[in-house]
């Protein structure tokens, strides 16, 4: 096996510098346990940011993957293979949804999302062809397609990418004053939300936001499209972000009063259990059946291999309860990290829901203060990376344990105790 130092050359060397990671050079996973070429073990604290909530190589998803790798991974979808409607039934009945439209990466699913959205607007809402608007968030996060980054503020994923593809109204955050005034437009066909904005910074809505958003895009004939790939799958201590009350077993009964029921919901990342990119776009007929033979699609998108292990990994998050150890260590978790705040005037903010959560350093946004406390807890034993500035997100993966959270909480309180110092 490569030392990491010949690992980091070579990336140097041969690929594109399109990240900047954390020293650190990974070699094997299991659980919430990484090693790197060395030996050395570490806690992820960050969980391949939410695509493995069922932990590295969770045998249950291996097994599928092995299973159905010797047997069949590819047809394309000239042809129908045997295990595609097996997994659109049970991802339909899991979330609630008549349909499913499969892709692989998030931003795909993201793209496709828009492209239904845009063609519903035209055919069934009767928006003159061309004026289609969607409303989305300032400081989104939904990919890096140049579609995307036509709606993003973030100057780096923006910036010398253009020209830039129209038709996308910025409104604040959790702003539904904002979000009624746009939604007067009679062109506007979506509104596209995180039900919590991740690379922001884990920015959590009011209570009310998604509720009252969903009914407003309601009175005025909008669609409501929840981006939960990396909220969803029993990230923030439910099944969905969208469903804030339920720990969901798919027999959730998803009672309206908490759940904001999305017109278009899109999953990606723990999906597959961060086994193979796989992402998925679920409506109903209504809205799904705009698309016609051969007007989407992808050449591996919905292929047996990646249908096997989505539904190892949704078996997963079912049987061993993902969702209610999100909720349980999620709350434990800001409880610490609320404590360590009492005592250290480096941690300035605590939020998150469920096993999704921050810390704010109190330090300018472009300090490399983040940065430096997570080297020194990497040199401790856990990873985690800054996501904007002076924001450290914390997020591991959710079959963690109590006794493993507590120690890595002893890690995270020895370490910015001793910045501190
Ligand atoms: C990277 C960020 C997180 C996402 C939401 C769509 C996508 C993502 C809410 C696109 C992907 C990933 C991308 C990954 C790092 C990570 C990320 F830092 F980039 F912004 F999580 F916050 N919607 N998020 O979070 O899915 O096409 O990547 O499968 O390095 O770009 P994708």
């Amino acid at each position: 096996m490569i030392s990491s130092k010949e690992a980091i050359s070579l990336e140097n060397r041969y690929g594109a510098h399109n990240y900047h990671p954390l020293p650190v050079v990974l070699a094997r996973g299991e659980g919430v346990f990484v090693w790197d070429p060395e030996g050395n073990r570490y806690f992820d604290f960050l969980s391949a940011y939410s695509a493995v909530n069922q932990g590295h190589c969770h045998p249950k998803i291996i097994s599928a993957l092995k299973e159905q790798g010797e047997t069949l991974t590819l047809t394309s979808r000239a042809f129908y293979n045997n295990v595609l409607g097996e997994y659109q039934k049970y991802v339909c009945e899991m979330f609630g949804f008549e349909k499913v439209l499969p892709m692989n990466s998030g931003a795909e699913a993201v793209e496709t999302a828009i492209k239904i959205t845009r063609k519903w607007g035209y055919e069934v809402k009767s928006i003159p062809e061309g004026d289609a608007k969607i409303i989305v968030c300032i400081n989104n996060f939904h990919g890096r397609t140049t579609t995307i980054i036509s709606f993003s503020n973030d100057s780096g994923a923006h910036n010398n990418f253009g020209p830039y593809t129209p038709g996308f109204v910025k409104i604040e955050y959790n702003n539904l004053q904002q979000l009624k005034s746009a939604l007067q437009d009679p062109d506007v066909a979506g509104f596209l939300v995180e039900p919590i904005q991740g690379e922001a910074g884990v920015m959590v809505p009011d209570e009310n936001f998604l509720s009252e958003a969903s009914s407003l895009c309601k009175e005025n004939n909008v669609l409501f499209i929840c981006d939960e790939i990396q909220t969803g799958i029993a990230r923030t201590g439910s099944l969905l972000a969208t469903c804030g009350n339920c720990t969901c077993s798919s027999s959730c009964e998803r009672q309206p009063e908490h759940y904001s029921r999305p017109d278009i919901l899109i999953l990606g990342k723990a999906l597959s259990g961060g086994v193979y990119p796989v992402s998925a776009v679920l409506a109903d007929a209504r809205i799904m059946d705009v698309i016609k033979p051969g007007q989407h699609g992808s050449t591996f998108g919905g292929n047996p291999l990646a249908c096997r292990i989505a539904m190892a990994a949704l078996d997963v998050v079912i049987e061993e309860k993902l969702a209610q150890n999100a909720r349980k260590l999620g709350k434990i978790f800001r409880e610490e990290m609320e404590q360590l705040k009492s005592e250290c005037k480096l941690l300035k903010t605590v939020r998150g829901k469920g096993l999704l959560n921050a810390v704010e350093i109190n330090d300018s946004t472009d300090s490399s203060t983040a940065w430096n406390i997570c080297v020194a807890l990497k040199e401790n034993g856990l990873l985690a990376k800054p996501t904007h500035g002076n924001i450290i997100r914390f997020a591991p993966p959710l079959v963690m344990t109590e006794e493993q959270l507590r120690d890595c909480v002893a890690i995270i309180r020895k370490t910015f105790l001793s910045f501190a110092a």
